[in-house]
Order: structure tokens, then sequence, then C-alpha cells
């Protein structure tokens, strides 16, 4: 990563009174906590900032970062950023509001964002959007205290998953945000080893039912699975979100798809790829994006008809 993106990034906060962070829908713990330790750092400057996601439904175990009791509408601000969101449709209901400012900040670590701000810091080297946060905060000057440090932590463990597939900057960004004062043990309970019992019936319906495809992505293999409103039960959406690492621990498939279907009849397909698969070209083929190993995208219609449309173009 250049430092000039950064440089831009920090000049074009420097000085401005009114900042509005907006967060992708469905938000996740690294667009929150990239919104959370922004917002933090501004504040501390004097700035008056809103962190804002659209939709109501926030993940489980945020709670405890600072300021997650704070998401309001976005204020009328001088600067808007947008943080992990690889396009400016993960803004949902939004993304007008976020693309009428003048000056439109973007900090996301997907590849496949091809750049919607008048100022884009991307950089798909980076495990975290927290990651680019944490060299934008220090551009500007401010130093990380306990409550940012978890905030940026929360991002980091989880697009990681919990380090496994962390580069080594990954690592050293760790032990600098544990001496800060992040609550690593808390935070890795609270963000991804917290489930509510009825987590368990939905696993066992979901993997009970997958499917493999060997002969899928050239004989290399396929398995999916679907996760339908009723599968989850009581269980919010975010509850299906890290079905896809148990379906990705297939030894004979090189490729994992799960259809999860939401409260309100639409789909979103979770793709990952174990070793060399580019599943984020099969992503946006569907309109979607994300990471080579790691993407997924939306679609509408019933499942036979979702799956049917995946399973063509594999
Ligand atoms: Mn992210």
């Amino acid at each position: 990563m250049t430092a000039s993106p950064v440089a831009a990034v920090a000049a074009a906060l420097h000085g401005a009174p009114r900042v509005a962070v907006y967060c992708h829908v469905r938000p996740d713990a690294d667009t929150l906590g990239s919104g959370l330790a922004l917002a933090r750092a501004l504040r501390s400057r004097g700035a008056d900032v809103s962190v804002s996601h659209p939709g109501p439904d926030l993940p489980s175990g945020i709670g405890s970062l600072a300021g997650a009791d704070g998401f309001t509408d976005p204020i009328d601000a001088d600067v808007a950023v947008a943080v992990d969101c690889a396009s400016a449709e993960r803004l949902a209901g939004l993304e007008q509001r976020f693309l009428a400012h003048p000056v439109r900040v973007v900090i996301d670590h997907h590849a496949t964002n091809g750049g919607f701000g008048t100022v884009d810091l991307i950089d798909p080297a980076a495990n975290s959007t927290t990651e680019l946060v944490l060299a934008v905060i220090d551009a500007l000057g401010v130093e990380v205290d306990g409550p940012t440090a978890d905030c940026l932590y929360a991002g980091l463990v989880t697009d990681t998953g919990s380090f496994r597939w962390s580069s080594p900057q990954g690592h050293v960004m760790a032990a600098r945000l544990l001496a800060a004062g992040a609550r690593g043990r808390e935070l890795s309970r609270d963000l991804l080893d917290t489930h509510p019992r009825a987590w368990f019936s939905m696993v066992a319906a979901v993997l009970g039912s997958a499917t493999a495809v060997p002969e899928a992505f050239d004989g290399r293999g396929l398995v999916y699975s679907v996760c339908r409103a009723v599968d989850r039960g009581p269980l919010g959406w975010d509850a299906a979100e890290s079905l896809i690492d148990l379906l990705r621990t297939a030894d004979d498939c090189e490729v994992a798809a799960l259809f999860k279907e939401s409260d309100g009849g639409e789909w979103s397909a979770s793709l990952r790829a174990r070793a060399d698969v580019d599943v984020s070209e099969v992503a946006r083929g569907f309109g979607g994006g994300g990471h080579r190993l790691a993407a997924g995208y939306s679609a509408a219609g019933t499942v036979d008809d979702v799956v049917a449309a995946f399973l063509a173009h594999t």
C-alpha cells in the first residue's frame, strides 16, 4: 500500500467539523468496528460524527464495542465515509444519501471495489477494513486507546477467521491493539464462540442437507447447502453467517456455497474456495463481489431457481 491514499483520506477528514460514517447492509464486525473506531478518533479531535447502517439488523456480539449503542441516521455532514463497502449498492437504503455528499471517502479492502468515492482508499492486501482505518487514525495523529483498539480488533479477528488467513501485518496489528488494551479473549468469545442453542439445530439441518457435486469446477468439486428462513427458526439473519465456515471444510470439494434466505424471502449466496478457484469472479457474474477465496451475491426467486442458476455456472 502506498502512503498517498491514506494521506489523502486523512487530508479529507482533517478539520472536517461534521462527518457521516456509513456501514454496509447486514453489517458485520469489520464494517461496524471500522465505523466506530473512526468515529472515536474524529470525535477526539472535536468533530461531530454519526455512524449509520442501513436496515434495522445488527449482528450479535458487538454490544460491548464502545459506541455500539449510538448508531443513528446520518447527520448532514461535510464529508461522508463508507467503510468496508465493496460497492455503493452495499449501502442499500442509504446509498443515495451517501452519494449526495460532495466529498465521499471510501475505505475498503474488497478486491472487486472499483471505487465510488471522491477519495478512495482501497487495498485488497489489507486483512480487514479496520487495518486501513488504523492507518488513517495514525495519519491523523490520534492515539489508539483501549475502546478504539477493541473496535479495530473486532474487525481484524473476524475478517481473518481468528488469524487463520492473516498476513504478517495482521499479527503485528493484533499485538499492537492488545498492548493498547483490546480485550482479545472477550471479543473472540463474543464475536466467534457464542451461539444460542437453537443454532445447533440450524447447523444440523443445514449441514445434514449439504449436497456434493464432484464434477463441478472441472472436477475439483462443489459442496452446497441451503439455509431457509424456517431453518433459522427464532434466530436472526446473522446466525447463518458462520455456516459457510463449516461447509467449506469438506475435504473433497474445492468450492463451498451456501444459499441463505432472508426473512423477506430474498437470497444471499456465500461462496468460498479452499485454494485457488476465484469465486469473486463467479460472484461478479451474479452482480456480487468479494475476495478471491471468499465472495457473495444476492438473488431473488425460488430456492430451486437460485440454486439452478448457480449450478449452471460451475
Ligand atoms: Mn471486511
